[in-house]
């Protein structure tokens, strides 16, 4: 398929042409830019819940669970599960390709890729894979991502309504990540209830909770066992409840901040590129051996090559 193809498909909601699109975005080709370009009015519909947590704390187990919970509940539904470093190896993403195809009858789209984030940042390139995955029109898109810090709080710039899954028994070192996810999560969920500790993991949570700053929303926390499904029906109603708190204005102030941000860095890394090259390393390391020599003082220095 040519370009020009795979949009004429995507517009007839064709689930290869996004698989495709996807492929493209994920190898970091040049057409994956030039097919999102054109098909940018077609997207942003879909309302985006992210899940992040530790690793193997029960996330895709949740994620499957939920998107089948939404597609009985009426929802058409997408999945992305986004591994940041080099997932083909690791058994728990093709765990979620595995997955792809059982899910596939039930009208999910599910699918896992590697991402790098060539394209903008994690953020940025986890937004094209969602605006692919909305050219099949499905109303909710559910995105995974490992929290492995920098990634927990790129999901926050992604997601409408952000779950982030702890489990009990990590051991006292998780205690200082634990504060920066309060931070980001809209919805606290202590998944693995069935094993011991965690009603005091809660009890925990709640504590720090209860310590930070007074906000309008304050995270609930919600238990579950992801692998028998308790908790999930407090889960969802949780979701809409956050849905309905953000309502649309909420909402679309919160997509402009981050649209704002994002072009924001975009532009002063394209900036910044492009003014490294006009310097040139040369100038820099005619400079640094100046300032070695003593001829000039770094505060000078850098001035004199920014005003050249
Ligand atoms: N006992 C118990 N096991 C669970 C529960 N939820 C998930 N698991 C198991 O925990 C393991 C990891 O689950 P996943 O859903 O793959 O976890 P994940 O967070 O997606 O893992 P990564 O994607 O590798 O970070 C699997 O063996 C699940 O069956 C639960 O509530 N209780
Ligand atoms: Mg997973």
């Amino acid at each position: 398929m040519n370009k020009n193809e795979i949009i004429d498909k995507l517009k007839e909601k064709n689930i290869r042409a996004v698989a495709r699109l996807l492929t493209l975005i994920e190898n970091e080709e040049k057409e994956a830019e030039n097919i999102l370009k054109e098909i940018w009015n077609f997207t942003g519909k879909s309302y985006i819940i992210g899940i992040t947590g530790p690793p193997g704390a029960g996330k895709s187990t949740i994620v499957d669970l939920l998107s089948k919970m939404a597609i009985e509940k009426g929802h058409k539904v997408g999945v992305l599960a986004v591994d940041p470093t080099s997932p083909f190896s690791g058994g728990a993403v093709l765990g979620d390709r595995l997955r792809m195809t059982s899910s596939q009858e039930t009208g999910i789209f599910i699918r896992s890729v590697a991402s790098r984030g060539h394209l903008g940042g994690l953020a940025a390139t986890t937004r094209f894979m969602i605006n692919a995955i909305e050219m099949l029109d499905n109303d909710l898109t559910i995105v995974e991502t490992v929290g492995a810090g920098q990634g927990d709080v790129e999901i926050v710039q992604i997601a409408d309504t952000t779950i982030v899954v702890e489990v009990p028994g990590l051991g006292d070192e998780v205690q200082a990540q634990k504060a920066g996810i309060l931070e980001i999560g809209d919805i606290l969920v202590v998944n693995k209830c069935d094993r011991p500790g965690s009603d005091r993991l809660a009890r925990e949570l709640k504590m720090m909770l209860s310590l930070g700053e007074k906000k309008d929303w304050m995270p609930p926390i919600v238990g579950t066992t992801a692998t028998n499904g308790d908790g999930f029906d407090f889960l969802w109603k949780e979701i809409k409840n956050h849905k309905k708190y953000l309502g649309t204005d909420r909402k679309a102030e919160m997509r402009l901040k981050r649209i704002n941000y994002e072009l924001e860095n975009q532009v002063s890394q394209k900036l910044f590129t492009k003014k490294m090259v006009q310097i040139g390393t040369n100038e820099i390391s005619k400079m640094s051996k100046k300032i070695l020599e003593r001829k000039i003082d770094p505060l000078t220095a850098v001035e004199e090559i920014i005003r050249e």
